[in-house]
């Protein structure tokens, strides 16, 4: 059999982690063929840690045969040793008068102190996925935070993004999910983000030609998949969990074991292309093959698309600019 895949989760009491671990567990996300080690951190608190000895009572329970090990943390230089995989999960989240650039700063402190551990101990090559909000900005501190790991090795999660936007495209056309490709959405995990089906291709047929509806892309789709995650708080008075989940299993998933030539939306450091300044962590199209990931270069960026570009970017450099301070 293979030797195990230490993969290390944050937040893993929470909502989230809830909907997670098991999947991990159960092979779904890195194959069922693959054990897997789970390195599980909360905060030290004493309530937060009762609650993970309890999650781990019920990953007990499950009898997982790819489940080597299971280990609790309130340390992240302890819960990152070795992991060669990390889902970021646990976060601050707004509390009631908070104001964003609060939550950017108690986030900031979070990802700083994340970052160094896995800096310090964990694999060499570990793979980072950052879906705690605000992800990118968490993404962009955790890297800064690790010099010695590869930059391009910390990613933020656009993929729930990503599979909204399949789901309402799919809804709108009347054709199943499965049959669209090279969708893409583009920027910050937050409802500035751009959903650009303009690439996109339906059981083979032009999307763009087949959707045919400029105001249903501007008036609904954009706003609809925007917003998305406020939607479901309203819904189901509880932000969504099992989708997120699902969609870390499938960021974690493609990144490892392949896209298979298809095109996937991960947050990634930015290479510069489409105008993205260099290393800010911005949601584009790839393809993943043999654990790596390839940008889709060159893609036609029209004044609309290019304004939308823009829109989250700048977001994401205002959040940047407010944690400057706060990094070495
Ligand atoms: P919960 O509040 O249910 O769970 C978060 C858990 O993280 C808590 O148990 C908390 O004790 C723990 N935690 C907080 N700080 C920690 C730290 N420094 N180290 C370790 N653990 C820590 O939230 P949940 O619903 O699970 O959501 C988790 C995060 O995902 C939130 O920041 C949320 O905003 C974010 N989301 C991101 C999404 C994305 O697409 N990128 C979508 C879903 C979700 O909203």
């Amino acid at each position: 059999t293979k030797p195990a895949v230490r993969v290390a989760v944050t937040g893993a009491a929470g909502q989230i982690g809830y909907a997670l671990l098991f999947r991990i567990a159960s092979g779904e996300m890195l194959g069922k063929d693959q054990p897997v080690i789970l390195q599980l951190l909360e905060i030290p608190d004493e309530k937060a840690q009762k609650a993970l000895k309890g999650v781990i009572m019920e990953l007990d329970d499950c009898a997982f045969p790819l489940l080597q090990e299971v280990t609790a943390h309130g340390d992240p230089l302890t819960a990152f040793k070795d992991a060669d995989i990390a889902l970021l999960v646990g976060a601050r989240p707004r509390g009631p008068g908070m104001e964003r650039k609060d939550l950017l700063t108690v986030n900031a402190q979070i990802f700083t102190a994340q970052g160094k551990a896995l800096n310090a101990v964990a694999s060499r090559d570990v793979k980072v996925l950052v879906v705690g909000n605000p992800a990118n900005t968490n993404a962009y501190i955790a890297q800064q935070s690790a010099p010695d790991l590869p930059a391009e090795n910390f990613t933020a999660m656009l993929r729930l993004d990503h599979n909204r936007a399949l789901s309402q495209l799919a809804a709108k056309t009347g054709k199943p999910v499965a049959s669209i490709k090279k969708l893409v959405v583009w920027g910050n995990h937050s409802p500035t983000m751009y959903p650009d089906y303009r690439f996109a291709s339906i059981d083979g047929q032009d999307a763009k030609t087949l959707v045919n509806d400029e105001a249903w892309n501007r008036d609904t789709f954009l706003p609809t998949v925007g917003k998305r995650g406020a939607a479901i708080i309203e819904a189901r008075g509880l932000s969504s969990a099992a989708s997120a989940a699902n969609a870390a299993i499938d960021h974690i998933r493609d990144w490892v074991l392949g896209s298979n030539g298809e095109w996937v939306t991960m947050g990634v450091p930015s290479d510069g292309s489409y105008g993205i300044p260099e290393g800010i962590i911005y949601g584009v199209p790839v393809t993943t093959e043999n654990g790596k990931y390839t940008r889709i270069k060159d893609l036609e960026i029209d004044s609309f698309s290019r304004e939308r570009l823009d829109f989250t970017l700048n977001e994401l450099l205002e959040e940047r600019d407010g944690v400057k301070h706060l990094l070495g």
